[in-house]
Order: structure tokens, then C-alpha cells, then sequence
């Protein structure tokens, strides 16, 4: 049973110190405010922390769909005792006033980053999404959803394709079948995908669809807006019949950014190369870009080498990640914005020139 769930000889050796306190290894499947669903080798079962859980442990610390843990069995619910060290997680920072980080979603291998080709295609939005899961340590692939319901898709396919080098991107529809063979092969049996994606791109329809079976509920989109309605309120992992876990999420405004450093520059490890290159040929050494004669990097974004739009994505990226860090050190806080104001300015004079058309 548990091998099903992607149990494995590390996981064994992990658990080796708990077995010996007599718990159960398990595999938390459903997670909803403080009450789980977890899976042993003999079934599924409730769950819920133990009492020195809930004193102790901090933010990321608590179990979430997706960990391993070691449970203690009871007649009416499990109490979760340990979690076993995590091979990937996914992170975002918390809303509230409370913040710090919370983890999504824990020990995935494929991250499926889903966009409706129904809706507006927000590729910046996009961007976050892979940076994140860059940093998580899961492999992305880019989901476009609804196919069904976009005529002229090439164009929209290269602008994806532009953004994320090296990720593979899969057209699909869950009502015409098209491109699940593709999404299928990304789906190993043993091995957990992620859904994330806001509400209404049809995550949990996916799931269905692959599945073979009504698991998630799913609900239409506004008419107005084509918002969806946040249908999907818990995390919930389902083994598929092709042997492959799928883990379904609610649809989430944005994820948080959280020390997604790592992944932000695998994300545009391209275009700082890009950037390096051209700096080279700055007259300034020390080149910020902004306002310095000779930029060659402002060259290139003037005459279309360098597209403006990643540059300033990249950048608006850097100055959030930037944020984090700089909490404690006004000296930096102070540089930094300095610098990103002015590289901030240049940009939109560029773009408003541009805009404007060179002979106006
Ligand atoms: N035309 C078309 N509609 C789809 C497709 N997939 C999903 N839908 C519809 O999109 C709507 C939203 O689907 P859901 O699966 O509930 O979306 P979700 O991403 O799970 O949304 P949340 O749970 O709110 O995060 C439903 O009405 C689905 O029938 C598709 O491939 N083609
Ligand atoms: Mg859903
Ligand atoms: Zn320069």
C-alpha cells in the first residue's frame, strides 16, 4: 500500500529511529485547517498533530499534504508524532498578520504549473510560478488548460515557450482529450505531481479527467469576469489508476515569494547571461544601466536585442527578493532603491519612446 504512495528505502531508513518507538509511517493525502487524512500500510485513516506538535512546532514545521510522517494509530484518529525530512517543498509567504512562510505542498516531483489559454495569459504571473518551483526542487511543466477554447494558440504557445527555457510546455483540454498523452508522460507511477494554478484553469477537472472518476468537485467560472470561485478549499493527493499521484490545490491570487532567490535565477538564468554580456560592452565598468553614457545594455533594450518587458519582469523580482532580505539593513534598503529607481525611470522612458514611435 504504502509503496503505491512512493514509499521508499530512504524514507525506510529515515523512519528507522520512529519505528522503534512503535509509530506507523503514513502519508498525509488530505489536508483542511488542522485535520488530515493520512495513509498507512493498511488504509486510510483521520489524523490529526500531537498536543507537542501544536506547542512546538512553527510555520513550515506542521505536516502538509504530500509529507511523511510517523503516527501513532488510534480507534478514532491518528496522531501525527514526527515528519520525516522533506525532499522538495513548495513554499509561499503567508497572508495575515501573523505571515512567515507556509508550505503548500511537500515531496513533489513534478510541479504542473496550469494557465487557462481561455483567459488572459498573465506570463509574468507565470514567471513567479516557475521561480517558485525551481526552488522547490521539483521539475516544472507549464499546463495550458482549455484548449478546446482557444482557435490561434501558436502565437501564445511561442510567448510561453520565450519565458521558460528548457520547461516543457503541454497544450491540453480535460474535454477534448487533447494533449493528456503528453501531460501523462510527466506522471510516473510512485511519483507525486503538483496542480498549482489560480482558480478556475481546471485543476481539479484535470485530476477527474486523469482519474477517470468525479474525485474534486469543480465549478463554472464567473460569466462576468471568467474569475474562478476558489471551488477547491483543501489539498488533497489522489493515486491515479496509471499508478501516478496527483495533488490538487486550491487556486491561489499569487504565490507568495519566499527565498525563491535560487529558483528566480534558474528562471532567468538566460537573460542575466543576456545582461552580462551586453555589460561588457558598457563604457562604465560599474554600469548600473540607468542613466551611465555608453549603456550597451540600454542599447539592446532600445533596439529590441533585449526584450524590456523580461528585463523590468526580472527586476521587479529582484526588487521583492531584495525586500526580504534588506528588512534589517537600512544601508542596503537605501542603495538598493536607489538603484531600482533610477533603472525604474529608464526603463519607462525607453518603453514610452517606444510607444511613442521614433518619429513622433
Ligand atoms: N472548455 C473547457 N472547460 C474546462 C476545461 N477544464 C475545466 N473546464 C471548466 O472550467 C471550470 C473550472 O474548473 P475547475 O476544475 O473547478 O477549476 P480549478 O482550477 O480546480 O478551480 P479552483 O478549485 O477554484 O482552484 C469548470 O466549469 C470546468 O468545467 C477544459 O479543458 N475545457
Ligand atoms: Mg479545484
Ligand atoms: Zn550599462
Amino acid at each position: 500500500m504504502l509503496d503505491s504512495y512512493g514509499w521508499s528505502d530512504a524514507l525506510q531508513h529515515a523512519f528507522a529511529p520512529f519505528a522503534d518507538q512503535g509509530l506507523t509511517p503514513a502519508r498525509v493525502i488530505v489536508q483542511q485547517r488542522g485535520l488530515y487524512r493520512i495513509v498507512t500500510g493498511t488504509g486510510e485513516t483521520k489524523a490529526r498533530v500531537s498536543g507537542r506538535f501544536s506547542h512546538e512546532a512553527v510555520g513550515g514545521a506542521f505536516p502538509v499534504t504530500g509529507d511523511w510522517v510517523a503516527a501513532e494509530l488510534k480507534d478514532t484518529a491518528a496522531v501525527i508524532q514526527a515528519v520525516l525530512p522533506r525532499a522538495t517543498e513548495f513554499s509561499r509567504r503567508a497572508s495575515g498578520p501573523a505571515g512567515g512562510v507556509q508550505v503548500v505542498a511537500a515531496n513533489v516531483d513534478v510541479a504542473l504549473l496550469a494557465a487557462s489559454l481561455n483567459a488572459e495569459l498573465n506570463l509574468r504571473r507565470l514567471e513567479r510560478y516557475l521561480a517558485t518551483a525551481h526552488e522547490s526542487g521539483a521539475r516544472p511543466v507549464i499546463l495550458l488548460t482549455k484548449a478546446d477554447l482557444c482557435e490561434d494558440r501558436a502565437a501564445l504557445l511561442a510567448e510561453v515557450a520565450a519565458i521558460a527555457p528548457g520547461v516543457p510546455v503541454i497544450a491540453c483540454s480535460a474535454n477534448t482529450g487533447e494533449g493528456m498523452e503528453a501531460l501523462a508522460e510527466y506522471l510516473a507511477p510512485g511519483k507525486t505531481a503538483v496542480l498549482l494554478g489560480s482558480s478556475g484553469v481546471g485543476k481539479s477537472t484535470l485530476v477527474n479527467a486523469l482519474a477517470g472518476a468525479p474525485r474534486m468537485a469543480t465549478k463554472a467560472i464567473r460569466e462576468g469576469d471568467a474569475r474562478g470561485r476558489h471551488t477547491t478549499t483543501h489539498r488533497e493527493l489522489v493515486l491515479l489508476p496509471s499508478g501516478a499521484l496527483i495533488l490538487d490545490t486550491p487556486g491561489m491570487r499569487e504565490l507568495g515569494l519566499w527565498e525563491v532567490q535560487q529558483g528566480l535565477e534558474a528562471t532567468f538564468a538566460d537573460l542575466r547571461l543576456e545582461i552580462e554580456a551586453l555589460a561588457e560592452d558598457c563604457k562604465f565598468r560599474d554600469c548600473g544601466h540607468a542613466r551611465e553614457p555608453g549603456c550597451a545594455v540600454r542599447a539592446a533594450l532600445e533596439d529590441g536585442r533585449l526584450d524590456a518587458g523580461r528585463y523590468e519582469a526580472w527586476g521587479k523580482l529582484q526588487r521583492e527578493m531584495g525586500h526580504e532580505q534588506r528588512k534589517e539593513d537600512p544601508l542596503a534598503r537605501e542603495a538598493n532603491r536607489k538603484m531600482w529607481a533610477s533603472r525604474h525611470k529608464a526603463a519607462r522612458a525607453w518603453i514610452k519612446t517606444k510607444r511613442r514611435g521614433p518619429d513622433d
